[in-house]
């Protein structure tokens, strides 16, 4: 825990939450079916065996995943097996599920004598392992070894994603975030099903990806952050491993490179990308809005190029994301013109783009993903795009930003799009959320986190949660389940949780932590 932090708690008035059992329902975010049984639960042992599909390397892998989460806290050797005995043990199958629960749902049974997670794929037994951690003890995610007993509440659940696009945003470039630092928050956020990270790799005060060719981009665009501090980038061998780590969490990493505005790190780092041919100073304060590619010069368009070439052999996710954000510094028709040259870039090396919302004036490609990041909700250019077929990404600013302060006395953090507590967070419906923008032009939501106040995991960590798994019960869960008041309880029972894992979440007054 921070200094910062630790001087920062909620005031001791929080609302008593009503005693509430644990049931199969417990979750978040909170499943699509679920029917709680209160004759059957399940209790972890000595004897207690994960089995795998047969002949499934990654049904085993998630099986060990399961496993090394189990083993520190229950003490149990609890091996995995690529068997299946009816009956025993904690199996995760392949096929024979419910058909609802299609690409990255699952289903949950709940037994006297087993548990059954069954799923059409890895990325729904992960999901199915995902719940099962949360319904048991919170101390199960302690590292040492903990009193029992290790029981699962018992019943039945049916769960499958309302939206295929459920992320967080993580800013790598106001200050840099080590790879032990991403991946420490790819396994907070793949508890909350989250299925792709977005990695803002490029700013105005740097540049985090090696790319061939250009290598002033990271010796020197890389080399200080917001601040003054040391800064730093990724090799490609680390941003392949993050790409790998993300994977066994069924996580998809969205790697942004923001052009043709915040570029100063680019245009230190080489004069020739500057229309007047003169590198301007690295930049390390916090203002938005004064860099811009040169739009009329050929090499800014082989630059272009070479990066996206770069990040689409890198990325096997579908997704490149391009920017396009607060170009002050760019005159609209030059905007335009960039982008109408840029996107078929992206295309050409079988990628879709994804750009910040103002990308939707600037084309017709009905495979380009807006991603909108407005603090009201109406936004016609985007309502027009989806009407052309563009499926739309919704981070509204003033719900989903996660670098907004929870209130006035939040030690870290902006205030731009507003003061967002965590029932703000939760309180909006991303289905009918942009005036005129149905549910089904919607792909999904994200939950960005810029860093120009943020330095460290501590920091990370204070601000995401809890709003995190509130925009994550967004993505995830059908509209019918949406309540406040069980929202907060499931909520509550997270908090045990975070300690355990020295999570350094904000403990907001509107939650009765357990
Ligand atoms: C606006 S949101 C930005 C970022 C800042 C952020 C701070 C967006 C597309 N651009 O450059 O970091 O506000 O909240």
């Amino acid at each position: 825990t921070t200094a910062t932090a630790a001087t920062f708690q909620a005031p001791a008035s929080a609302e008593q939450a009503p005693a509430m059992s644990k049931s199969i329902s417990s979750v978040i975010p909170a499943p699509a079916v679920a029917q709680p049984d209160a004759r059957q639960a399940f209790r972890l042992g000595w004897g207690t065996v994960i089995f795998t599909q047969i002949g499934s390397r990654e049904a085993a892998s998630v099986g060990k995943q399961l496993a090394e989460v189990l083993r520190p806290s229950t003490g149990f050797p609890v091996p995995v097996l690529p068997a299946f005995v009816h009956g025993h043990g904690i199996s995760l199958l392949l096929g024979g599920a419910d058909a609802r629960v299609g690409k990255e749902g699952y289903e949950l049974k709940v037994e006297r004598s087993q548990i059954l997670i069954r799923a059409n794929t890895p990325a729904g037994l992960f999901a199915g392992t995902q719940t099962l951690r949360q319904l048991l003890p919170a101390s199960v995610e302690s590292k040492s070894r903990q009193k029992g007993p290790w029981v699962v509440p018992g019943g039945k659940i049916v769960d499958f994603p309302r939206f295929a696009y459920r992320g967080a945003m993580l800013d790598v470039s106001r200050h840099f975030f080590s790879v032990d630092e991403v991946r420490g928050y790819i396994d907070q956020i793949s508890q909350y099903k989250v299925n792709r990270l977005h990695l803002h790799l490029s700013d105005d005060q740097g540049w985090r990806i090696e790319i061939p060719g250009w290598p002033r981009l990271t010796s020197y665009g890389g080399s200080t952050e917001v601040g003054g501090g040391p800064g730093g980038f990724y090799t490609k061998e680390q941003y392949l491993e993050l790409v790998a780590y993300a994977k066994q969490k069924y996580i998809t990493i969205v790697p942004e490179i923001d052009m043709p505005g915040h570029t100063n790190a680019a245009l230190a780092s080489y004069a020739e990308l500057n229309c007047n041919g003169i590198a301007p100073p690295l930049y390390t304060g916090t203002s938005v809005g004064f860099s811009s590619l040169c739009i009329d010069k050929e090499i800014t368009y082989k630059f272009v190029e070479d990066v996206i070439r770069e990040l689409a052999a890198l990325t096997p996710g579908e997704y490149i994301h391009i920017g396009g954000d607060e170009t002050h510094a760019t005159k609209p028709a030059d905007y335009v013109k960039f982008m109408q040259r840029v996107t078929p870039i992206v295309a050409k090396y079988g990628k879709k783009a994804a750009g910040w919302h103002e990308i939707a004036k600037t084309q017709n490609d009905p495979s380009v993903l807006p991603q909108y990041w407005g603090t009201d909700d109406v936004d016609e250019e985007v309502v027009a795009a989806a009407q052309r077929g563009n499926k739309i990404l919704l981070s509204p600013a003033h719900k989903s930003y996660l670098d907004m302060k929870y209130d006035r006395n939040t030690p870290l953090g902006l205030t731009w799009a507003g003061l967002i507590e965590v029932d703000t967070a939760y309180g909006w419906n991303p289905g009918a959320f942009v005036k005129n923008l149905p549910e089904s032009s919607v792909l999904g939501v994200e939950a960005p986190l810029w860093s120009e106040t943020l330095e460290n995991s501590d920091h990370i960590e204070f601000m995401a949660f809890p709003r995190l798994p509130a925009i994550a019960e967004l993505g995830w869960s059908p509209w019918s389940t949406h309540d406040w008041e069980s929202f907060r309880q499931r909520l509550a029972q997270q908090g045990d949780r975070w300690a355990r894992q020295n999570v350094n979440f904000y403990r907001s007054p509107k939650i009765a932590w357990n």
